[in-house]
C-alpha cells in the first residue's frame, strides 16, 4: 500500500543530481501534472526547498531535518518497513495509535512514529520520557505469516541486534541487555517494547515499539533517570540528524528481520550473545526471592539460562534481573 507520495518521494530522491520532469513524474505515478504540483507544494510545507525550472522539471534543493513522513521516507532504503509510515508531532503513546492503526489492517512494515509522547510507556506500565524532538520514538507494525506466537518474545532480541548495529555504525559501540535493553557504558541508550495481538495459534500482529535516545543533552533527562541513562550525541560527541539514524535502524531492523524469518533464530542468537551484557558475570535475579545465579546466555527461543551457587542450571522466561 504505497501511497503516491512515497512513490513521489522515492523518484525524486534518485534524481538528487538532475532534474525530473512533471511529465515523468505524472507518467509514474499515474496522476496529473496538477496533483504532482499540488504534492510538491505540501513537501514544501514539511521544509522541502524545491527547484522549479521550466522545461527542465523539479529538483530537491533541500530535504528538512525535522521528522516528517516525507523527510523519513526520503533515502530510505528498505524493501517494506517504513514503505507505510505515520508521523506525528506529538502522541500520547505510538503504541496506542499502532494498536488502532493495526486493528483497522495496517499492513506488515507500518510505521508509527512522533516527535514526542506524552503518555510513552515502557513493560509493565512504567512511563518512557520521550523529549520533544530529540529521540526516535516509533512503533513497527509487523505481521509474520510464519511465526509462533510462542515465538514472539525473539522479535525483541532481533530487533536489539539491529540496534546495536546501527549504534556501530554511528561510531558507538554498545551492549545488549535481556530481554529489551541496549546499554552503552553500563548506561541505557535504548528500550524495547514487543506487543502482540494473537488468537489461539495465529499471530494477528505485533508491534515493535522502540525508544532511542538521540540528541539529548543530560539536562535533558528528568532528575531521577539522570545517573541511569544516554544518548547517542553523549556518547558520540556528535549531534545526528534523526532522519540519518532512523533510516539506517529501519534498513538493519528489515534485514535482521528477514534473516530471522528465513533462516530462524540461531544466527541471530549467537549475534545477540556476541554482545551480551555481563555475559559469564554474576547476577541477582529477582524473583518471589533474589538470589544470585551466573548469567550464561540464552535459549533457542530467547530465554535465559543461568547457574545458581550450587551449580544448578535454569532457564527464566520473564524476570526482573538486576545486572
Ligand atoms: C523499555 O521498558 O525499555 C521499553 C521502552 C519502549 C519505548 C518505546 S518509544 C516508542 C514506543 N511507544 C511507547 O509508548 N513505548 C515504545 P522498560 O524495560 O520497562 O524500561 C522502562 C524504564 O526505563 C523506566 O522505568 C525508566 O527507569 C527508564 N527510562 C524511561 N525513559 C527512558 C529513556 N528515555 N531512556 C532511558 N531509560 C528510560
Amino acid at each position: 500500500m504505497e501511497s503516491n507520495r512515497t512513490k513521489l518521494i522515492q523518484l525524486l530522491s534518485n534524481h538528487t543530481d538532475d532534474y525530473i520532469s512533471g511529465e515523468q513524474l505524472s507518467t509514474a505515478l499515474g496522476i496529473s501534472r496538477t496533483a504532482i504540483w499540488k504534492h510538491m507544494n505540501d513537501l514544501k510545507k514539511d521544509g522541502y526547498e524545491i527547484e522549479a525550472v521550466r522545461n527542465k522539471g523539479y529538483r530537491i534543493m533541500k530535504v528538512p531535518t525535522e521528522l516528517s513522513a516525507a523527510s523519513l521516507q526520503w533515502g530510505l532504503k528498505t524493501k517494506w518497513l517504513g514503505k507505510h509510515l505515520i508521523h506525528r508531532n506529538s502522541v500520547d503513546s505510538t503504541q496506542y495509535l499502532a494498536h488502532d492503526e493495526a486493528r483497522n489492517g495496517a499492513p506488515h512494515g507500518t510505521v508509527i512514529i512522533a516527535d514526542h509522547q506524552t503518555k510513552g510507556r515502557g513493560r509493565l506500565r512504567r512511563p518512557w520520557h520521550s523529549a520533544d524532538q530529540h529521540g526516535l520514538w516509533f512503533t513497527i507494525i509487523l505481521r509474520p505469516s510464519r511465526l509462533e506466537p510462542k515465538d514472539a518474545t525473539q522479535l525483541t532480541l532481533v530487533a536489539a541486534v539491529a540496534l546495536a548495529e546501527t549504534y556501530r555504525n554511528f561510531g558507538v559501540e554498545v551492549k545488549i541487555k535481556w530481554p529489551n535493553d541496549v546499554f552503552s557504558n553500563h548506561l541505557k541508550l535504548t528500550g524495547i517494547l514487543t506487543e502482540m495481538q494473537a488468537e489461539q495459534d495465529q499471530i494477528d500482529y505485533i508491534l515493535l515499539g522502540i525508544g532511542m535516545n538521540i540528541n539529548q543533552s543530560k539536562d535533558d533527562f528528568p532528575a531521577e533517570l539522570r545517573e541511569k541513562v544516554t544518548s547517542l550525541k553523549l556518547e558520540s560527541g556528535k549531534t545526528s540528524d534523526l532522519n540519518v539514524v532512523f533510516h539506517d535502524v529501519a534498513r538493519q531492523i528489515e534485514e535482521k528481520y528477514d534473516t530471522f524469518i528465513e533462516e530462524g533464530f540461531e544466527r541471530i542468537k549467537a549475534e545477540w550473545e556476541k554482545q551480551a551484557y555481563q555475559l559469564n558475570e554474576w547476577i541477582t535475579v529477582k524473583k518471589k526471592e533474589s538470589f544470585r545465579a551466573k548469567f550464561l546466555g540464552i535459549e533457542n527461543d530467547g530465554a535465559l539460562r543461568i547457574e545458581d551457587e550450587f551449580g544448578k542450571q535454569s532457564v527464566l522466561y520473564s524476570a526482573e534481573i538486576i545486572w
